[in-house]
């Protein structure tokens, strides 16, 4: 049989198709995603439970004309198969392939991108303000998933919707999942009900039959309607998210109404796969089989879990806060240790750290593990709650530098950039997962404000040596001597560097490597003394070159009267990168052991005459 979904060319064809169709092509487009995710990897779980909604709001609004705002858009997987990218599904994710988020040249129904979460609803007050300047009647609804929702940032744009009496619509996609279980008063409170409601079960579902728009709705759901009156907006639900008729009508009702108004609808996430129903957890984003980092290593974030954990039995004061990533950061591993001792505040980086600082103004030794690209949001509360109390809370940075699939929106490498800018923070980045454990234990042996950076997957494979000891801050590590050129590594870069090492002692070029695991303060003895005594230098990093270590070297060696030392950076350049495997995109822009050595091999003025002719090394004039 012939798939409805090839007939989908653009939203406006799923007007003409019948409720049998329709409900056909919902199957088509589970089985789609499902296939696809298994193939590329993916958000799974918030795709499946998404379906009906996406085509209650294709059917009933008119994109592009009517804007619809995807908060986050890891669950605009349906939206993409119906806005015309069916065919293209296969590359998801893929290098040069279609992004697993919304992404505004990919398609004029993509109006907002986005990867981050808690922005949406502000973008759609921009659209509903900007189509009222015009004099425009387009509609503009935001869909916005629970855990998203506990983002302060929508409660300010909330705000101004309801004071402004927009005509403007947000869906709250109710799954009661965040990565994790949703936390926060906010979820418990309006989604009371959602235990008894059973999106497979015809008697319970009748109970949820859509709240009329006039009708006041009955408790327990009192407090989201008061919730939603207190900032100005209509409140209807809850309404069944995979009952895709009733979902149209009232959809189609809210945007009739010209005024702001919150559909509460509950969904089921994973719905319609068994597995994910049950597990989303595990299922939200599954991988595929391609291992980041080296094999059969531990990750990073379980390194970092397990240190702390072992040191928080020590010390009653060591605290862990995540901003609703406990399991990508690990923290949930020493939450099962140590229930009371790690905090999930929900998708609130700027809150996380700000809590962080209260705490550790009575004395606790706070730890915040944070995303690197998250970690953006939280930029004020660094500098002002952190930074100018100089007050000793760590930040662990993770999946800081390249990530991969994800793409532009998640990859750590700005993190160095707006860190080493604050006074008062110290800034490290471990060549292994050994040395992360050593970091920590510094930073919590330090009493200052304290950065750590590492990777996303897993460490280098390095034995665990014995308890933590702690580093002197602002000494780098010399790993092998050279008389040719030095090469600076941070990080990730250590690796490579060593590898390159070997490569150029194969040409005749010896090369000092020195792994400099503080960026802020560096080792400037070392670092000085080396590049004089070389005069070539190359510094490496997983890092945008802006602001990053590299540029944290050539301004020491210009303050210390060595700016005619050459230099060659090995780092991202400035621009965001697209998705694709993290080796793969550091690679083409030479951030890699051959690049390390195309770049070293550019020094003119090193002892051994090394150059490199069409696309080949020459050794020798
Ligand atoms: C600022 C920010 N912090 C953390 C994340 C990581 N993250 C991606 S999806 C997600 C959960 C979103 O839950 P919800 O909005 O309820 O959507 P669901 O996946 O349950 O449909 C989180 C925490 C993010 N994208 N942005």
């Amino acid at each position: 049989m012939d798939r409805i979904l090839e007939r989908i060319a653009d939203p406006a064809d799923l007007r003409a198709l019948t409720d049998a169709e329709i409900d056909r092509l919902a199957g088509e487009i589970r089985q789609v995603i499902i296939d696809t995710v298994d193939a590329n990897g993916g958000h799974l779980a918030s795709n499946l439970g998404v379906v009906e909604i996406t085509l209650a709001l294709h059917r009933v609004l008119e994109s592009p004309r009517d804007k619809i705002v995807w908060d986050t858009s890891n669950q605009t997987y349906p939206h993409k198969l119906v806005t015309g990218r069916a065919a293209d599904f296969p590359t998801l994710r893929q290098p040069g392939g279609l992004s697993g988020f919304a992404a505004r040249e990919e398609s004029p129904h993509d109006v907002m991108g986005a990867g981050h979460a808690g922005t949406g609803v502000s973008a759609g007050v921009g659209i509903a303000v900007a189509a009222q300047l015009r004099d425009e009647t387009s509609a503009t609804v935001a869909v916005i998933g629970d855990g998203s929702f506990t983002s302060g940032v929508v409660f300010e744009a909330l705000n101004q919707a309801g004071d402004l009496g927009l005509p403007f619509v947000v869906l709250l996609n109710d799954n009661g999942m965040s990565i994790s279980p949703n936390v926060g008063a906010l979820s418990r409170n309006m989604g009371r009900g959602r235990e008894t409601w059973q999106p497979d079960d015809a008697e319970a579902r009748s109970r949820f039959t859509p709240t009329q728009m006039a009708t006041q709705p009955t408790q327990p759901y009192a407090d989201a309607a008061d919730f939603c009156a207190a900032f100005g907006f209509e409140y209807v639900g809850p309404v069944d998210g995979h009952d895709r008729p009733e979902l149209e009508s009232v959809i189609r009702a809210a945007v009739e109404r010209r005024r702001p108004v919150l559909i509460h609808a509950f969904t089921r996430k994973g719905m319609g796969l068994p597995a994910a129903e049950s597990d989303p957890v595990t299922l939200h984003q599954p991988g595929t089989a391609q291992a980041v980092g080296a094999a059969n290593a531990t990750s990073y974030s379980k390194v970092l879990a397990r240190t702390l954990t072992d040191l928080a039995h020590e010390d009653d004061r060591i605290v862990a806060i995540s901003a609703a990533m406990c399991e990508g950061t690990a923290l949930a591993d020493m939450q099962r240790e140590l229930p009371d001792r790690v905090f999930d505040v929900g998708i609130a980086e700027g809150h996380a750290v700000a809590m962080a600082a209260g705490l550790a103004t009575q004395g606790l030794r706070p730890v915040v593990c944070i995303y690197s690209t998250f970690l953006q949001r939280a930029f004020d509360q660094i500098v002002h709650d952190v930074a100018i109390q100089n007050l000793p809370v760590i930040l662990g940075v993770d999946r800081a530098g390249i990530v991969g699939d994800d793409g532009r929106t998640h990859h750590g490498v700005l993190d160095l950039a707006y860190l080493r800018a604050i006074p008062n923070f110290v800034v490290a980045a471990p060549k292994d997962e050994d040395e992360l454990r050593h970091l920590f234990r510094t930073a919590l042996d330090s009493d200052r404000p304290f950065a750590v950076r590492y990777s996303r997957g897993s460490g280098v494979g390095v034995p665990l040596s014995g308890t933590p000891r702690v580093l002197p801050i602002g000494r780098a590590e010399m790993l092998r001597d050279g008389s040719d050129i030095a090469i600076f590594a941070l990080g990730w870069g250590v690796a490579p560097a060593l590898e390159a090492a070997e490569r150029l002692e194969r040409l005749g070029v010896q090369a000092a490597v020195v792994n400099a695991r503080f960026v802020k303060p560096l080792d400037r003895d070392l670092i000085c003394e080396l590049a004089a005594r070389n005069r070539c230098v190359v510094t490496v990093e997983d890092h945008n070159l802006m602001g990053g270590f590299g540029s944290a070297v050539v301004e020491l060696l210009a303050d210390n009267d060595l700016g005619d030392v050459q230099v060659r950076r090995v780092a991202m350049p400035d621009m965001f990168h697209e998705h694709g495997p993290a080796d793969s995109i550091r690679a083409a822009h030479g951030v890699s052991a051959s690049g390390i050595v195309d770049a070293a091999c550019t020094l003119t003025d090193h002892a051994v005459a090394v150059r490199i002719d069409a696309g080949r090394l020459i050794v020798g004039s």
